[in-house]
């Protein structure tokens, strides 16, 4: 067999390992993401669960070359005989190479691009188009919740489905992280300043808040829930509770 023949050989083999890994990949982005993220509970979540999912199919052919290129190289490359081994052709000058390997790497690059500039002007026009707004204060280790318009406060945290809702978020001491785990927000709370996010819940049901940024000692445990009600019940809900300040 010349050294043409089989370096063609090898090409096919790493062809179909890779076309494997491939299939794998893609199969575990599109069944195995979603299984793994937490179940959505707004659209916002929903696009990030999709992205998950596109991202995880774009990365799965660069991956799957990789691992190709390495079973291969660790199964048939192994070098047998003494001294220095003998080097490849090289890829410096191989303008096929090259050039398949600029034009992918940059369709790769500018399709995540345009997707996070696309998912960012989604997040910032949900702001704008608030229904209501929520007042949200963290402090070690607690959050409570104002509704704006009334003297209502909780520490579980209720909203009506399918309503816009903005979450002014601000701290009383050291800077903590306001997160929705399965809406899919998530914002800093900093002392001495309001930062804002925004989420339409679709789904009724109880859902996990935590804090995401290291905020001392009882950090783990400053988890609250949050409710979401129809809109009736939740108008029953805010006439029941005392106002307080
Ligand atoms: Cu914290």
């Amino acid at each position: 067999m010349t050294s043409n023949d089989n370096q063609k050989k090898n090409l096919r083999q790493i062809f179909w390992i890779w076309l494997a890994i491939t299939v794998l990949g893609v199969v575990i982005g599109i069944y195995g993401t979603p299984w793994l993220m937490p179940t959505s509970a707004s659209n916002t979540m929903h696009l990030s669960i999709l992205t998950m999912v596109v991202f995880t199919v774009a990365a799965a052919p660069v991956a799957a070359l990789v691992y190709a290129v390495v079973i291969v190289a660790l199964t048939k490359w192994r070098y047998k005989g003494e001294g220095i081994p003998p080097d490849g052709p090289p890829i410096r000058g191989n303008s096929p190479v090259t050039s398949v390997w600029l034009v992918v790497s940059t369709l790769l690059t500018v399709f995540l691009l345009v997707w996070g500039l696309a998912l960012l002007a989604v997040d910032n026009g949900a702001e704008s188009k608030s229904e209501m707004t929520i007042d949200v204060t963290g402090q070690q280790w607690v959050w409570s919740f104002g509704y704006a318009g009334t003297q209502v406060h909780s520490h579980d945290l209720y909203l009506p489905v399918d309503t816009d809702v903005k979450f002014e978020v601000t701290s009383k001491d050291v800077v903590h992280g306001f997160w929705i785990v399965q809406m899919g927000i998530k914002v800093n709370a900093n002392p001495g300043a309001i930062t804002t996010t925004a989420v339409t819940p679709n789904r009724v049901g109880t859902f996990d808040i935590r804090c995401t940024e290291i905020c001392g000692l009882n950090h783990a445990f400053m988890v609250t829930r949050v409710h979401v009600l129809t809109k009736k019940n939740f108008e029953h809900w805010l006439a029941s509770q005392p106002a307080t300040n």
